[in-house]
């Protein structure tokens, strides 16, 4: 068995909802969910021209190998309702592998721990919620140390709206 940490994120329609039958999902498909984080509303980061996003993250474990994860979470999002959309652009959801155990992937398809996570305040603080002891494989630090190395300017716009 693998734990996987898996970012989940809704701009379009009903996101809390969204977000919620995307867990629902990753449950029914046999991932053991050990634990999830609050819900965050979140400032669009990227493309900022946008609504704004709702964010979560969880933490489970799998038999599934990174690739069957990938594929598996693909097809949650066409059985959601998501069109292919702009990259950073709007999307009813998007569920990403923030980190496969302590592993680090770097294919076409798949870079693991996702690439941009330093970077992004509405993935570290739901991460840290999950997963405080966890450390990224490449720079040794956990979800709590990349935030507080965040430029202050980007740690803002997000507040905490529910659990999921
Ligand atoms: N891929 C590579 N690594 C991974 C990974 N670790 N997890 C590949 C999932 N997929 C991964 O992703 C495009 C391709 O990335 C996949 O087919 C897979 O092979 P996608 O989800 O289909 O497309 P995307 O999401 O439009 O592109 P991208 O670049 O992944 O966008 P992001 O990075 O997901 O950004 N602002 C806020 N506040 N909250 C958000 O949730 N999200 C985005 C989307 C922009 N701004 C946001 C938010
Ligand atoms: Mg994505």
């Amino acid at each position: 068995m693998s734990t996987v940490a898996l970012s989940l994120g809704s701009n379009l329609g009903d996101r809390l909802h969204l977000i919620r039958k995307a867990v629902f999902l990753i449950r029914s498909a046999g991932l053991v969910v050990l634990a999830s984080s609050d819900v965050f509303e979140t400032s669009p980061w990227g493309m900022e021209d946008q609504p704004r996003f709702l964010n979560a993250c969880v933490l489970a474990e799998t038999s599934l190998s990174p690739e069957e994860l990938l594929d598996l979470l693909k097809g949650m999002e066409d059985a959601i309702g998501r069109t292919p959309e702009k990259r950073w652009g709007p999307r009813t959801i998007d569920i990403d592998i923030l980190f496969y155990d302590g592993l680090s992937i770097r294919s076409d398809r798949l870079t693991v721990p996702h690439r941009e996570m330093a970077r992004r305040t509405f993935v570290l603080l739901p991460l840290a919620q999950v997963a405080p002891e966890w450390r990224h494989p490449e720079t040794g630090l956990t979800p709590e140390e990349m935030f507080r190395l965040l430029p202050t300017a980007e740690a803002g716009g997000i507040l905490r709206i529910c659990t999921l």
